[in-house]
């Protein structure tokens, strides 16, 4: 299979962590892409109409994306334990952890694109307050609501979870989210040490 790479996306990340976690490294070849949104990449658009990292080219030629339908796709192509409840409602519960994981993701990368890619003279303080507040509050929530559940095992909510707190480490390393959530900070701590998330953390 062919995974179109990128080492700086939280999300191409939480497909390499799965692969790590699960085994599957060598059946995967790395395709890297130079990502922005505003410069495409041809083989990618081509693959991906949404031209987003990641996608991953099955042998048969189907393409998957996006992430979340990658990692589901590898957590079904093992033989370990799940990383996902496959029924009840420990289900539900893990996806919408995996979802608000994502959508602090979508929110560090629209500060991202808004603080670096827009024109100077363009940037809107309002927008990137807003993302800040939305990271501000899931984090908030993920501490308050959901720790014991993060804690209880490596799964794709964790590893989705994980892969948003390095990629604010990485990104806006200013925001300081350890000093707001401590114990957020204490799990991070150590599932960051794992062999997964070390092999996959993003270059400096
Ligand atoms: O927006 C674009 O055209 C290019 N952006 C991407 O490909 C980003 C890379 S993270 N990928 C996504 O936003 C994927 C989101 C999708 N819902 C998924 O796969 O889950 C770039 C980070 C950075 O450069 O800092």
């Amino acid at each position: 299979m062919i995974l179109f790479h990128s080492p700086l996306s939280p999300f191409v990340r939480k497909v390499m962590v799965v692969l790590h976690e699960t085994g599957q490294l060598d059946r995967v070849t790395l395709l890297p892409v130079n990502i922005s949104p505003v410069n495409g990449d041809e083989e990618l658009n081509r693959d991906n109409p949404i031209g987003k990292v990641p996608a991953l080219r099955l042998e048969d030629g189907t393409v998957l994306h996006d992430s979340r339908v990658i990692c589901e796709f590898l957590d079904l192509q093992h033989v370990g334990t799940p990383l996902l409840p496959r029924e009840g409602s420990a289900r539900w519960r893990r996806m919408t952890l995996m979802a608000q994981a994502d959508a602090i993701m979508d929110a560090s990368v629209s500060s991202r694109y808004e603080s670096f890619l827009r024109p100077e003279d363009k940037r809107w303080d309002g927008w990137l307050n807003a993302q800040s507040e939305k990271i501000s509050r899931s984090l908030a929530n993920l501490e308050q609501e959901h720790l014991a559940e993060l804690a209880s095992g490596f799964d794709l909510a964790a590893i989705g979870v994980a892969c948003a707190l390095g990629y604010l480490d990485l990104r806006q390393p200013e925001f300081g989210w350890r000093e707001r959530q401590p114990g957020l900070a204490a799990w991070y701590a150590q599932v960051a040490e794992r062999p997964s998330m070390i092999a996959t953390a993003p270059p400096a």
